[in-house]
């Protein structure tokens, strides 16, 4: 099952409000424009019964054009807000289960001024986001110190990063065809403005296969693991 990504969602919300607007706006000016030829000034005849100051229009037909335009706006505005929500609650829930078993959770820390990602099995990296491709990554994001934003726009994700809170979101990463691996230089950012170095807060979104992610994350880990051991030995000896 292809499941959306947040990209395609918010493209495919821009698609329709574009066409949708684009009809609509090509069918009002051209109707305007169709009218005022229809109606343009050739000059009235003496004996025309023109209207004079203060009549009344006749001849409307009760109004029956100002309701049918107006019940088709009601329909297609109506319409859009109950599509945009639907598509927005998926944003909001994700693909599936929250979050999925096949899914990542990452726990994601903002500090002044640097990004702190911790991985299921313990395994931590700074400024840098490894993530595999076509797989939903919960992201839990909070601070330790002040208030921060945490965002990656090239995935449409944003989620506050406040002290004591957990902000809960999801991402799919695409990989282009062909590709192994992709990075974003400065894909992540910060978005509340929170001290000096506020501006110099990103970090870099690594993209991989998700057998070569799996593969990293035990690497990290077993080097993890290996330097709790020195550490133990050299407690030891002392
Ligand atoms: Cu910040």
């Amino acid at each position: 099952m292809q499941t959306d990504t947040r990209v395609d969602v918010f493209e495919e919300i821009f698609i329709v409000f574009l066409a949708l607007g684009t009809l609509v706006g090509v069918i009002v000016v051209a109707y305007t424009l169709y009218n005022a030829y229809k109606y343009r000034d050739v000059g009235a005849d003496e004996d025309e019964d023109l209207p004079t100051l203060g009549e009344l229009p006749t001849g409307g037909k009760g109004g029956r054009k100002l309701f049918v335009s107006f019940i088709l706006s009601a329909i297609i505005v109506v319409s859009l807000v109950v599509w945009t929500y639907g598509m927005l609650l998926y944003v909001e829930d994700g693909p599936g289960d929250n979050p999925g078993d096949d899914a990542v959770e990452i726990d994601v820390e903002g500090q002044a001024f640097a990004w702190i990602f911790e991985y299921e099995n313990g395994v931590e990296s700074t400024n840098t986001m490894y993530v595999p491709a076509d797989t939903p990554v919960w992201v839990n994001v909070t601070s330790t110190d002040v208030w921060h934003a945490f965002g990656i726009p090239e995935e449409r994700v944003k989620a506050d990063s406040i002290p004591g809170e957990y902000d809960l979101t999801w991402f799919i990463a695409d990989l282009p065809d062909g590709e192994e691996e992709i990075v974003y230089e400065d894909g992540i950012e910060c978005f509340e403005l929170c001290g000096a170095g506020h501006s110099n807060m990103k970090g870099d979104l690594v993209v991989m296969e998700p057998d070569a992610f799996d593969e990293w994350l035990e690497e990290e880990a077993a080097a993890l693991e290996e330097d709790e051991e020195d550490e133990d030995d050299e407690e030891g000896d002392a």
